[in-house]
């Protein structure tokens, strides 16, 4: 049956990229409603050629619905994710607030679609971190295949990743420096991102690492059931619009051979490899052949430790990395017949 569905974070990056997403999905609507805070009240958007209008979180009685995309940051979802669970929606959170609580699974439908097997007794999913999605979808074959000793990485981060604050700041950065000032000062970000590399995403805890390094660490684990699966990485961000990269390097228990990672590479669904005789050159986040795909590149074996590999990898972090992804669990959900009252 058509069912109803709430997006809330609508006006937001990721909220206003799944709207279109959704529109051209085969997902059967009966009503959408977009939701977000006051200040976004009477905004409107085009679902399906119908106009629709942003409504306000905080003054609406009615949130019984079938499904509720939430991408409104942490606080948001937290609040709110369990009063609309408790309602009976199947709750897709793209935040952080819920991934490693145990009665939630945090799923990559490419790769652990078994942990939505069943209805969540939570009512909620997560949706991991755009970093963490890339991340995994490109290991998957190669740890399924070969044992790993431990994984090294580090990331490039686009400005999209903090939203469209990022986005603006880096803009609107860039044309001041290039005017001669000094530039806004930083709001989003630490410092200042335009013409600079900031090796810093998310807060720092008191023993070094950033917020962004442990999700990477801690939902890589839970996702590929893999809870001894070491994984260090430098979290950095970049003056890219949008589009995240990571340079990874993986060193296995035994030596690898490339054909047999090209050929693992290239079968993996969803997975656009750039190696000889495929496709040429190497992704980079400003020209990505498919915003739907995982771009892999630079894929060589370390001419002094034939077990270590390293790989270049490239998404989409607003599509691949978060409205794609909870798009898909939405449809392995309906798929498995998860949804509240169906
Ligand atoms: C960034 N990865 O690039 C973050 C954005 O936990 O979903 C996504 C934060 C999250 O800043």
């Amino acid at each position: 049956r058509p069912l109803d569905i709430s997006i809330i974070g609508a006006t937001g990056a990721v909220g206003t990229v799944l709207i279109k997403l959704l529109g051209a999905s085969h997902i059967p609507v009966n009503r959408l409603r977009l939701l977000a805070s006051s200040n976004s009240i009477g905004r409107q958007s085009t679902f399906r050629d119908e106009i629709c209008f942003v409504e306000s979180l905080g003054e609406t009685d009615d949130i019984k619905t079938d499904i509720a995309f939430f991408s409104a940051g942490g606080a948001v979802s937290a609040k709110w994710g369990p009063l609309f669970a408790a309602q009976g929606a199947l709750v897709i959170d793209n935040s952080n607030a819920f991934r490693m609580d145990p009665d939630v699974p945090l799923v990559l439908p490419q790769v652990n679609p078994s942990a939505l097997a069943v209805r969540p007794r939570s009512g909620i999913v997560a949706n991991p971190n755009c970093s963490t999605i890339q991340l995994v979808r490109a290991l998957r074959p190669l740890v399924t295949a070969f044992d790993v000793h431990q994984i090294i990485l580090t990331t490039y981060q686009a400005a999209s990743g903090g939203g469209l604050i990022g986005i603006d700041e880096l803009l609107s950065g860039t044309r001041t420096a290039l005017d001669g000032g000094a530039g806004p000062s930083a709001e989003r970000f630490p410092v200042p991102l335009a013409f600079n590399v900031i090796p810093q995403v998310g807060e720092t805890a008191p023993e070094g690492v950033t917020l962004e390094e442990r999700k990477l660490i801690q939902e890589s684990r839970k996702i590929l059931g893999m809870p001894h699966l070491q994984l260090t990485s430098t979290c950095v961000r970049v003056p890219v619009v949008n589009g995240h990269s990571e340079a990874i390097y993986i060193e296995f228990e035994e030596p690898v051979r490339l054909e047999q990672v090209h050929e693992l590479l290239v079968k993996e669904p969803g997975v656009r490899l750039f190696a000889d005789g495929i496709h040429e050159g190497y992704p980079t986040p400003r020209f990505l052949e498919d915003p739907a795909d995982v771009h892999v590149g630079r894929v060589r074996v370390n001419p002094e430790n034939p077990r270590g590999l390293w790989i270049w990898v490239v998404a989409d972090n607003l599509q691949v990395g978060a409205a794609l992804n909870a798009l898909l669990i939405a449809q392995l959900a309906i798929a498995n017949n998860v949804i509240g009252g169906t």
